[in-house]
């Protein structure tokens, strides 16, 4: 392909394929017309990128739609719809759309595929499912049918699909497998149906097809690497054996490094790669038939918002080019579905900051300045340059008294007392009952805090009238949570839009965008803040809400924060100079923050930190020094803690065993993480590490509407105490429950505290 971007993003500018796709799930439009909003989302993008200057008949602007996630879509395409979604096949094996919507979020009794996070990102995938009797063929030709409606409109689109190896590393074994089973045995037939539906596009006319096989540049999978490149072999072995009825094939590999896989592919006869090098390098060996292939050079950074270095950039399209492929051309790192549209939405943007910056628009003009380069492109190297120049010396990017407070640490500033003095210091104080109860944090957000959120917005509200409503909603939530019977109290952050912008609009060293919305999952959706500048605290954050909570309960308040971590996760993080060291800015206000709330009287402060996991690198041998670094920041954050403030920490994953001694290095007293939706699979986990600290499996699966019953939570924790004995033990959902509605919500938490009693009384203690 001629200069292209991987991807780009798919909810639209306003996000107009959310709101129609939550529209239909509501009943207020039909399948058809939800069809038609995407119809003409795709054409306004296709239309847009060719605008932009993507060619309209060479593939170079991709089709990548997706009404909810590219893996379910690919799983479908192959017709690998799990056992008890079956009765949603129709008969020529395809899935209608409402079918597709009730695979991705489930329905009654019947699971969603589940959910998870993608690579090291923000986007989650759906989990195929894939048992040695999984229906696997061609029967899908949604990406057909968009290829040929963008033809006819005048546009050559390059269709993508997530690869097949990639699929199958992504895939879970169906449950019923038997032991030893693995989704990659069933290559053979998952390239099977790859190459049919690779016909068909050809058929219909496209000249390229992009295959996506991120997978290749971790080393992570339980699968060992040689099988996985031995995967690579046979799969493109196939797919890219000569043959007049296929496309052309451009295998990209975005998020890290390629490694040695790219001789495998190199050596299949596929006619182009394409190589991460933001993340990554060009292959420093020489690689056997790479003189047939075009390589793809990503160099314009699809996964962050900074303009791109175009000098540097232009020098790693001429390294790459002395690896002796036929052909070099330049592209982003990864799709661009990982950064808002456009800067030209963002008004209210300093315009110094804007000017250091590039979404998803903005990187298409980087990606044509490249391939025109320097004489082509003078303006935008100029640009390019001048941000080199103004951005190290602009105010509020170096501030000598956070660099200096950070070089005056020392190594007890990372360190809290004893954990077993500080057990006793909190059993003083708290009195808390065994199997302590509590919630991860947020409340349903209702229509009316988003309204009221809205009018604040719109200046409809006053500051004083928008923080009576907050005040209102928290005294409901103590009272509703008295009620209930729950132990540890929270205020459920109705005047939180989110848990990291929250903090990134009362830090400074942040931006906010106004438009800059983000595809986390499905329909949902995040606005990245940008952290652009060094951090600290100008003024408490959250100690007056958790103060007014206090003041209506005599039972014990937790205070909430956001730990470092996942404050840099879920932000465009400034990348001039190590993410610890931001991490450590961060932390540094935090701990003013807990400091703050433990005067106001504060016992319990919890810093989640959902993200640990996320940022995880996807090679093995790069994973110590980010933990190493990320564990400190939360140290740094919570150490300041007196020995009788009680730390808790959430995680939201449920991969616990990976990075049990992280956890367990976090040194927090309490730690709750995902666990209902596994049924505590990660028991096991907890019991060989042995983990000594308070620990809260989750009993309530928050992502989905379903109520447990008294009997399932009682018999999950009593799996827990089983493992965890009553001392360590708290009872909490998975996960926080502002996406949930409150009938399901009051209903879970009853069954909860009635289990908990339940469990309590087998213990003989007093419920
Ligand atoms: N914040 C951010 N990232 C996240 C989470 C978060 N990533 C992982 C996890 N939580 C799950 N992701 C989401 C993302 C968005 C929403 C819920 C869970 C959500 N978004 C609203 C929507 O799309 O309708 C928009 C927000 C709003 O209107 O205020 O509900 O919590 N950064
Ligand atoms: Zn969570």
């Amino acid at each position: 392909p001629a200069a292209t971007v991987l991807g780009y993003p798919r909810i639209g500018p306003h996000r107009e394929l959310k709101k129609a796709v939550e529209s239909f799930w509501a009943g207020r439009t039909d399948a058809h017309a939800l069809e038609a909003t995407a119809s003409d989302l795709r054409a306004r993008t296709r239309s847009h990128l060719a605008a932009l200057g993507l060619g309209a008949d060479d593939a170079s602007v991709p089709l990548d739609f997706s009404y909810y996630d590219q893996v379910l879509d690919a799983a479908l395409a192959i017709g690998a719809v799990p056992e008890r979604f079956t009765d949603l096949v129709g008969d020529d094996g395809t899935v209608d759309l409402a079918g597709y919507f009730t695979i991705a979020r489930g329905e009654g009794d019947r699971a969603p595929l589940e959910m998870t996070k993608w690579f090291d990102s923000n986007y989650h995938y759906l989990v195929p499912e894939i048992g040695p009797a999984t229906p696997i063929r061609f029967v899908g030709r949604r990406r057909v049918q968009e290829f040929t409606e963008a033809l006819n409109a005048g546009v050559r689109t390059r269709p993508v699909l997530v690869g097949p190896v990639t699929f199958l590393l992504l895939s879970k074994a169906a449950d019923g497998a038997p032991a030893g089973f693995s989704p990659l045995d069933r290559l053979d037939d998952v390239v099977a149906a790859y190459a049919e539906l690779l016909a068909a596009l050809a058929a219909a006319g496209a000249p390229w097809v992009q295959l996506d096989e991120p997978a290749l540049t971790s080393d992570t999978w339980d699968v060992p690497r040689d099988e996985v490149k031995a995967a690579v072999a046979r799969a493109y072995g196939t797919l890219a054996a000569p043959s007049s009825s296929r496309p052309a094939l451009f295998v990209a590999t975005p998020y890290a490094r390629l490694g040695c896989a790219i001789r495998e592919l190199a050596a299949s006869g596929v006619e182009a790669i394409g190589v991460d090098l933001v993340r990554g390098s060009a292959p420093d060996e020489d690689v056997a038939g790479i003189e047939n292939v075009t390589l793809v050079g990503g160099v314009v950074d699809g996964h962050n918002i900074w303009r791109t270095d175009l000098d540097a950039a232009a020098e790693k399209l001429a390294a790459l080019e002395g690896v002796g492929a036929a052909r070099v051309t330049t592209s982003t790192s990864t799709s661009l579905f990982h950064v808002p549209h456009t800067l030209d939405d963002e008004p209210n943007l300093d315009p110094t900051l804007k000017s250091w910056l590039a979404f998803a628009d903005e990187k298409v003009g980087e990606v044509l300045a490249l391939a025109a380069g320097p004489d082509g492109a003078p303006e935008a190297f100029a640009a390019s340059r001048e941000v080199r120049s103004t951005r190290p010396t602009t105010a509020g990017v170096r501030r000598p008294e956070v660099r200096e407070r950070l070089a005056a640490l020392t190594e007890a500033d990372f360190h809290r007392a004893a954990y077993d003095a500080r057990v006793a210091a909190q059993d003083a104080v708290l009195d808390l009952p065994p199997l302590p109860t509590t919630t991860i944090g947020s409340f349903p957000q209702t229509a009316e805090i988003r309204r009221a959120r809205a009018a604040h917005r719109r200046g409809e509200l006053t500051d004083a009238q928008y923080a009576e409503e907050m005040r209102a909603e928290i005294a409901r939530v103590v009272t509703l949570q008295e009620e209930l019977g729950l132990d540890v109290l929270v205020h459920g952050e109705p005047e939180r839009n989110d848990m990291v912008q929250y903090f990134a609009e009362l830090l400074d060293g942040f931006a906010v965008t106004e438009n800059g919305w983000v595809q986390s999952y499905g329909s949902r959706c995040t606005r990245p803040s940008i952290l652009w500048g060094d951090v600290s605290r100008p003024a408490p954050m959250t100690v007056e809400w958790s103060a007014y909570t206090a003041s209506l309960t005599s039972a014990p308040v937790k205070g909430m924060l956001t730990g470092p971590v996942t404050i840099l996760a879920w932000s465009f993080v400034r990348d001039d100079q190590p993410l610890g060291d931001t991490a450590n800015q961060v932390a540094l206000a935090l701990r003013d923050e807990i400091a703050d709330l433990q005067a106001a009287g504060i016992g319990i402060i919890q810093v989640d930190e959902p993200a640990l996991r996320e940022l995880l690198p996807l090679r093995r041998a790069d994973q110590q020094a980010y933990l190493d670094w990320s564990v400190r920041s939360f140290r740094l954050a919570t150490s300041g803690a007196v020995e009788a403030t009680q730390v808790h920490t959430h995680l939201c994953y449920s991969e616990f065993g990976e990075v049990i001694e992280a956890i367990d290095g976090l040194d927090a007293d309490v730690t709750s993480i995902e666990a209902a939706r596994s049924r505590m699979e990660i028991l096991p986990d907890i019991e060989r590490s042995g983990f000594a600290r308070g620990i809260g499996p989750g009993v309530y699966d928050i992502h989905s509407p379903r109520v447990p019953s008294q009997a399932e939570v009682t018999e999950l924790l009593s799996a827990a105490l089983g493992s965890v004995g009553a001392r360590r033990l708290w009872v909490n959902p998975d996960c926080g429950l502002k996406t949930r509605g409150y009938a399901e919500t009051v209903d879970s938490l009853r069954n909860i505290v009635a289990a908990t009693r339940e469990v309590r009384a087998g213990l003989g203690v007093p419920t």
